[in-house]
């Protein structure tokens, strides 16, 4: 797979506004995106450190997957995001290594990425996403 580097850190949060005063007030990093993406029923809000995001999490709605995190396991880190050249060859590497694919292909993510998720229950307990810029 040879991730180029951490693309972003995913952090599953109960209340997006009062979080991004914290990274913003106490961290000082600046809040460049806060985007929705429908489909995951998350809203999110970008901050940059070096080459990696953090990326907050807050549910949009009780089926979301984060406030599914949230009820078992409370606010916290979420996910991890790979950069790769390709999520196809990605995935495919991981499938043939017996890891269960959350996505079998690519689909659209936050900020325009091509992104999928490999399953916490054969990835040691980390939710681990690989993503790729758009080509
Ligand atoms: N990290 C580690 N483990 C996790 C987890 C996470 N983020 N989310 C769930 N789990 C664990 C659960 O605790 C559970 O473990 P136990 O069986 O030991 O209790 C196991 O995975 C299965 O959980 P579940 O409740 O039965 O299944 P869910 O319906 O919660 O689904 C998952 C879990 C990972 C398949 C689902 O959350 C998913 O498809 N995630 C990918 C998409 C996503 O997370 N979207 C939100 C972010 C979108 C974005 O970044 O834009």
């Amino acid at each position: 797979m040879k991730p180029t580097h951490i693309e972003h850190i995913g952090i599953a949060v109960e209340n997006l506004d009062e979080q991004i005063k914290y990274y913003e007030d106490i961290l000082g990093l600046k809040c460049y995106n806060i985007e929705e993406v429908a489909d995951q029923k998350v809203r999110t809000a970008f901050f940059k450190v070096g080459d990696t995001k953090i990326e907050l999490l807050e549910a949009t709605s009780p089926e979301s997957a984060v406030a599914k995190f949230i009820e078992k396991k409370g606010q916290g880190v979420h996910h991890i995001a790979y950069a790769v050249d390709s999520v196809q060859r990605a995935l495919d590497a991981a499938a043939s290594h017996g890891v269960q694919l959350i996505d079998k292909a690519p689909r659209k993510g936050a900020e325009g990425l091509n992104i999928a998720f490999l399953h916490p229950k054969s990835t040691f307990g980390v939710l681990t996403e690989v993503c790729e810029q758009p080509k």
